[in-house]
């Protein structure tokens, strides 16, 4: 498939949305075609299951928000992604099926190897040419988000992983660096720098792939 898929993970509040816009401006004044997107709510009916499944008021077991996070996945990978790639733009999407080994295999417990497989269902084997992780420990994040929704006036109608307590999202964070260690697709940032030293990494890693044509 043509097109070059990138995607961004990390616990709560690290700065993927940051780093995405300024990653989207650097790519398109190289004159690329860059799509942004995000899961879950890439789709429209992922709009319409972000807001089940994110709503900490709604009561979900963990199999059911399993299901709704593929069903989210399938939807987003047939409409958004897929033709995207095949027109040979580059896709950078805020959380993709890394998430749901870390958060509902590290973070609820489900079995990993399954959550693989099912993952492989739900995004047709489609996998990100590049992953990047960006890795703080997880209080500094759920501050910056605090912060950031005071600062913007946000009602926080998307609290169900928030109100997690802080030992769940250090189990989040290790599962993101295990899953590092074990593949090559990775690359894990220092999200405790300011945002601009952020980016500049980051954008070095794909500079180098923009001209060994790895990213067309
Ligand atoms: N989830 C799941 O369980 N299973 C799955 O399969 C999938 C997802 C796909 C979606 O959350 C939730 O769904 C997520 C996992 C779960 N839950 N959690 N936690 P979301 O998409 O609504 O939210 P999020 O992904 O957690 O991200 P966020 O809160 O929007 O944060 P962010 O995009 O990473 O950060 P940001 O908005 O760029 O930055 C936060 C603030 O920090 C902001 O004020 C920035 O200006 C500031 N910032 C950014 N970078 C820096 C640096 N470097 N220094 C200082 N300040 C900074």
């Amino acid at each position: 498939m043509a097109g070059f898929f990138i995607s961004f993970e990390g616990t709560e509040g690290a700065g993927k949305t940051t780093l995405i816009q300024k990653l989207q401006a650097y790519l398109s004044a190289c004159g690329k075609d860059v799509v942004l997107t995000r899961e879950p709510g890439g789709s429209g009916l992922g709009r319409k299951l972000r807001a089940i499944i994110l709503n900490a008021e709604e009561k979900i077991s963990s199999g059911a928000e399993l299901f709704l996070f593929l069903a989210d996945r399938a939807e987003h990978v047939e409409e958004v992604i897929k033709p995207a790639l095949k027109q040979g733009k580059i896709v950078l999407c805020d959380r993709f099926v890394d998430s749901t080994v870390a958060y509902q295999g590290y973070g609820r417990g489900m079995d990993k190897a399954l959550l693989e497989t099912l993952n492989g269902v739900a995004a047709g084997g489609l996998l990100p040419d590049l992953t990047i992780v960006l890795d703080l420990e997880p209080e500094v994040g759920l501050n910056r988000a605090k912060k950031r929704n005071a600062e913007q006036n946000l009602t926080v109608e998307e609290g169900r992983f928030e109100a997690e307590a802080l030992a769940f999202h250090q189990k989040i964070r290790q599962g993101f660096l295990e899953l590092a260690e074990s593949n090559s697709r990775f690359l894990v940032v220092d999200a405790m720098q300011d945002a601009d030293t952020v980016f500049e990494q980051v954008r070095q890693k794909i500079a180098g792939m923009l001209k060994s044509e790895k990213l067309r």
